[in-house]
């Protein structure tokens, strides 16, 4: 990978798209490096929780790469959208959860990059939006649809006609984010809570992540199906013998070994 930095620590591993000269903007490489990125985390089954984030102190992700989308023709664009929104969906049902740190510009693909994770956390320097229909297009890797998802329809649509910039204590307001940190407090925080996520089964983990993804694409009635069957699954493993044998005999747990 050319444009992804990877690290791991323990259980958590941590990828910074790391483009500085562009402010992290998403070109085709990086897309493809998001791609190898996937995989990567994939094939390593000790990874539980997965961080990402930009490089630099002034960006996450400042957008796709308008110099590059800029002299598209129509086919050429929507193959480009179709390259972001394949890796886009690879992230957000990756099994495992994701926690986007984002330390600055989430624009665009950026603000969509981030949504497609599964947690948000920011810095207080962080600047959300969807700044497209002021470039002459639309959002184009998902974000029409992540963000009336997060925020509701009514702010999203707001949000995307307008093409304004949101701070981080308006994107907290809105439920953008989940919480608003100082910059050197960003990373030890999306650690810190990438360490909670990790301690607990993994199992359990995953499943949940999956019940409740899938469960927000169909009716009730077929969404606690999805959890029953995910529940269910939960009492053939170990770890759940574990991790209630331990609380009636009054100790703790020993860790849960993912099976
Ligand atoms: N693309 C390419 N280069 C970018 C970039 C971007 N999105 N954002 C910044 N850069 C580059 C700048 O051109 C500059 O490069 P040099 O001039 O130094 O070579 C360098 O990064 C530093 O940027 P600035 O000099 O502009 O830095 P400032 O601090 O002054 O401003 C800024 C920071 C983030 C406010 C500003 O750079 C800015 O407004 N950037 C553009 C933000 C933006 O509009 N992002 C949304 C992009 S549109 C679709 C597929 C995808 C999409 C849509 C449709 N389909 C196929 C349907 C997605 C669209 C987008 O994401």
């Amino acid at each position: 990978m050319t444009h992804i930095l990877l690290e791991k620590k323990g259980p958590v591993a941590i990828a910074t798209v790391n483009r500085p000269k562009a402010l992290n903007a998403l070109n085709s490489e990086v897309l493809t490096d998001l791609d190898a990125l996937i995989d990567a985390i994939q094939a390593d089954e000790t990874i539980r929780v997965l961080i990402l984030t930009g490089s630099g102190e002034k960006a996450f992700v400042a957008g796709a790469d308008i110099a590059e989308m800029a002299r598209l023709s129509k086919a050429e664009a929507e193959a480009f959208g179709k390259h972001g929104n394949d890796v886009f969906r690879r992230l957000e049902q990756l099994a495992i959860p994701v926690i986007a740190a984002v330390n600055g510009y989430a624009l665009g693909g950026g603000c969509e990059l981030s949504m497609a994770c599964d947690v948000r956390i920011c810095s207080d320097t962080a600047v959300f939006g969807q700044p497209e229909t002021g470039l002459g297009i639309t959002p184009g890797f998902g974000g029409t649809q992540r963000l009336a998802r997060l925020v509701g329809a009514g702010m999203a649509k707001q949000l995307i006609f307008s093409a304004r910039n949101i701070k981080a204590d308006e994107a907290l307001r809105i439920g953008l984010v989940n919480a608003v940190y100082p910059p050197e407090e960003l990373m030890p925080a999306a650690e810190k809570l990438a360490e909670t996520i990790a301690k607990n089964a993994p199992i359990a983990v995953r499943a949940s992540k999956k019940a409740i993804n899938d469960g927000l694409e169909v009716p009730m009635d077929e969404a606690i199906v999805i959890e029953e069957n995910l529940f269910g699954g939960c009492f053939e493993t170990y770890d759940q013998q574990e991790g209630m044998g331990a609380f009636l005999e009054k100790r703790r747990h020993e860790p849960f070994q993912n099976r």
